[in-house]
């Protein structure tokens, strides 16, 4: 039993009904920590150290009370002094410490190895300002500093602290700990991020994100990085990913030790999982650190070190895989440049096989080297990982077929169901009892598809939802969205591989077939949500075109009673909380072969949303579970646009001709249209298109079309739909990050 009546007397002296919803937030946060500090952190021997540069946690109070079995419990007497718990959760800021999937991924396994008792931490930077804050000007994306650090609460400083020796200056490291709070559980982790001793916050701007890139001693943990688009940045990353990595490496060292390694034995005290190349150099720091400082033989040092380090890979843009210049490295650290020629030597003396070298042309590639010198290399989807072994590393899965495995990602359901979906919480919790909030298993739900009362609850659940969305929208962003509008939602990054250029052109569609008098049989509101890197000029353009076409149909007294684009400003995890459990269809139509996994489309279909979506990532897992009947899939396999890039035979300008394909791009750069918007960035969006389409959505266009023609006509019997929805729910089980990282245990990490 908690008292929180008291425990407001004693914060503020004050009764609970009279405090502010912020300071219920700060005595809530108080609550937490303590509890946190009476717990354990898990034991074992081999403590798994999940080495990442981005943790996009979010805000924990919910999830946290949640993890604690405290809740429901502090829901109900919160509400009975009159505070409303949602509006509480709302004063923590986000903390916002990664770009997109990779970072959120990190978060949810967080939560799963705490879940499932098994002793692993996170490892990584604390940077000052989190992933940019995304405001709209002139129907434009402009980049604001994420000052997030001054009102946050859950940091707690240690006395730990290094020294990181760069060529030709040294600087001091802090270490600060976030607890991780095993869901009813009572031990912990926790996530450790290292901050900068003299990080200058002044070096930021109030108004933008440029800052002094060559002031290392004071900048090293000021900021995530949103892309890597000039030389001085680009440099300063690999001063933050040694500052990283050293960091890490001299913890992992320093509390083998404290626990009896004698060094020759550290891989039974660590395995360490690196979150994509990012955080590659650990290999040559821990090598350097037991044969510099600690005496141990090069050969031997090496056999160590790889048998501790597994790495994961999430890209398969080529232009996405890290390639540093070895001038570089050796700016950053002479010393470290040294060891990975000598790694390099040793791989060629090996293999001489050129595209597998370490080193090509003075540059370094990082996924080479952690393939060579780690034991584990995986993949994060089935598609993804089979591209890896048979295409794009496929050199290396002939070297070393052994290491390689895959480890199809997963979400956790602590978060993206019980934290933001209360009602549909609340009816699977009365349906099927709770288990599932542990085993993940939902599929008891399918004895239930013929079950009218389930099924209107599935129904009441959404609309729920559908509320908190409106009220969200209508409170952050000025927006309101009609009652009995089918949600329409495509959530993540702004980029080409994505294709929200290809919904953009739908909505050009539908608006025209909207004005040819085919009034839809009830409103459809599409949502956009996501940030663009602030240097990638065609992903900017695609978000002005997607803000102009809102401003467009909102202004077409014939279309606007029926159509409706909201482009949601600053996208991130608070928002996705509230976007997700509403959408009743999820967008998930990348160019096949291009999203490794996806991650949204997990959360929106354990939130009863149907997926529109082309065979990509884990999509295909996904269509294989629910069903030919459950799911929408569309456009060209991804064994055909690997063809397609191998010959070069993808030619935009031949779809651009298509008469029904012409009239929708060139719609850009109608005069009444363009006026509304920046002619300039619109002209250069459809010339790209017409001309280049990198990623081709002209391709799947008219697929896509008919696709989404048929979704929505298919919406309209409600019973069917609903039916749907449930196998969704039900078939998600499979996506628990629960059972992600058991199997991360189970094949790599070998915890206990
Ligand atoms: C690299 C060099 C310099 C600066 C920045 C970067 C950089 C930063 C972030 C490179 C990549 C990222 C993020 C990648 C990412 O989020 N990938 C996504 O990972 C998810 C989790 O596995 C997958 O579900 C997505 O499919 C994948 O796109």
């Amino acid at each position: 039993m908690i008292d929180l009546e008291s425990r407001a007397r004693k914060f503020a002296g004050k009764g609970l009904a009279e405090l502010t919803d912020a300071e219920v937030c700060r005595l809530l946060e108080g609550l937490v920590r303590e509890r946190a500090a009476q717990m354990p952190t898990n034991p074992g021997k081999r403590r798994l150290y999940y080495l990442s540069a981005e943790f996009l946690i979010g805000r924990l109070l919910a999830t946290n009370l949640i993890n604690l079995g405290l809740y429901g419990e502090v829901r109900d007497q919160l509400a009975a002094a009159g505070h409303d718990i949602n509006r509480v959760e709302e004063c923590e800021v986000e903390p916002s410490l990664g770009n997109g999937g990779l970072g959120r991924l990190a978060a949810c396994f967080l939560d799963s190895m705490a879940t499932l008792g098994l002793p692993g931490d996170g490892v990584g930077l604390n940077y000052h300002f989190g992933l940019f804050h995304q405001r709209f000007v002139d129907g434009q994306q402009t980049a604001l500093p994420d000052e997030w650090l001054a009102e946050q609460a859950w940091l707690a400083e240690e006395p730990t602290s290094f020294t990181v020796p760069f060529a030709d200056f040294s600087v001091t490291s802090r270490l600060y700990t976030v607890d991780v709070l095993g869901y009813g559980r009572g031990t912990r982790n926790r996530l450790r991020l290292f901050d900068l001793v003299g990080v200058d916050d002044s070096l930021v701007p109030a108004d933008s994100i440029d800052f002094d890139k060559d002031a290392l001693r004071r900048n090293l943990t000021l900021f995530l990085y949103p892309d890597d688009s000039d030389e001085a940045g680009r440099l300063l990353r690999v001063y933050q990913q040694y500052f990283m990595v050293s960091n890490a490496a001299q913890l992992i060292v320093a509390e083998a030790l404290e626990r009896g390694s004698d060094l020759h034995d550290l891989a039974d005290y660590a395995v360490v999982q690196i979150n994509d190349t990012h955080p590659t150099m650990v290999i040559p720091e821990l090598i350097r650190l037991l044969v510099d400082e600690h005496g141990l033989g090069f050969g031997e040092a090496v056999g160590i070190v790889s048998s501790m380090v597994a790495f994961t890979n999430h890209t398969i843009l080529a232009e996405a895989l890290e390639k540093w210049p070895l001038a570089y490295i050796e700016r950053v650290s002479p010393r470290i440049a040294e060891v990975i020629e000598k790694l390099d030597e040793l791989v060629r003396a090996e293999h001489p096989e050129p595209q597998v070298q370490i080193i090509q042309d003075g540059v370094v590639h990082m996924a080479h080297l952690a393939i060579h010198y780690g034991f584990s290399v995986n993949g994060v989807a089935e598609l993804h990982t089979q591209i890896l072994e048979q295409t794009e590393l496929r050199p290396f899965f002939d070297l070393y077929p052994q290491k390689f495995s895959n480890k199809t990602n997963g979400i956790t359901f602590r978060r993206w169901i019980m934290a933001c979906n209360p009602a549909l919480t609340a009816l699977l919790d009365h349906t099927l009892g709770t288990d599932w909030h542990r085993t993940g298993d939902l599929t008891g739900l399918l004895a239930h598809r013929d079950d009218e009362e389930v099924l209107q609850g599935l129904a009441a659940a959404k609309d729920d939802a559908k509320a908190r969305m409106r009220d969200f929208l209508w409170h952050s962003q000025g927006v309101r969205v009609p009652e009995d509008a089918i949600i329409d939602v495509q959530v993540k990054r702004f980029h080409e591989y994505k294709r929200q250029q290809m919904l953009a052109l739908y909505l050009v569609w539908k608006w025209m077939d909207i004005k040819n008098g085919n009034i839809p049989p009830r409103p459809i509101t599409v949502v956009f949500g996501g940030k663009a890197a602030p240097a990638y000029t065609i992903a900017q353009d695609v978000i002005h075109l997607v803000l102009t076409l809102s401003k467009w149909i909102a202004a077409d007294p014939d279309v606007a009673p029926y159509l409706q684009v909201v482009m949601v400003e600053n996208y991130n995890v608070s928002a996705a909380e509230r976007l997700i459990p509403a959408a009743d269809i999820s967008e998930q139509i990348s160019l096949a072969s291009k999203e490794a996994s996806g991650t949204s489309n997990m959360k929106f279909m354990l939130n009863g949303a149907v997926t529109l979506c082309t065979l990509d990532g884990a999509n295909v897992e996904i269509a294989d579970l629910v069903g030919e009947g459950n799911i929408y899939t569309f456009g060209t396999s991804s064994a055909e646009v690997e063809r397609l890039y191998r010959e070069g035979a993808y030619d935009p300008a031949a779809y651009y001709r298509r008469p029904g394909i012409k009239l929708l791009v060139d719609f850009l750069v109608n005069p009444r249209f363009a006026a509304m918007g920046n002619p300039e960035r619109l002209r250069r969006l459809h010339d790209d298109m017409a001309g280049h389409d990198y990623f081709m959505a002209l391709l799947d266009l008219e697929e896509f079309i008919q696709a989404k023609e048929r979704v929505y006509a298919d919406f309209e019997d409600r019973q069917a739909w609903l039916r749907k929805s449930l196998v969704n729910v039900a078939q998600a089980g499979e996506f628990s990050s629960d059972r992600t990282i058991a199997q991360y245990d189970r094949d790599i990490w070998h915890l206990r």
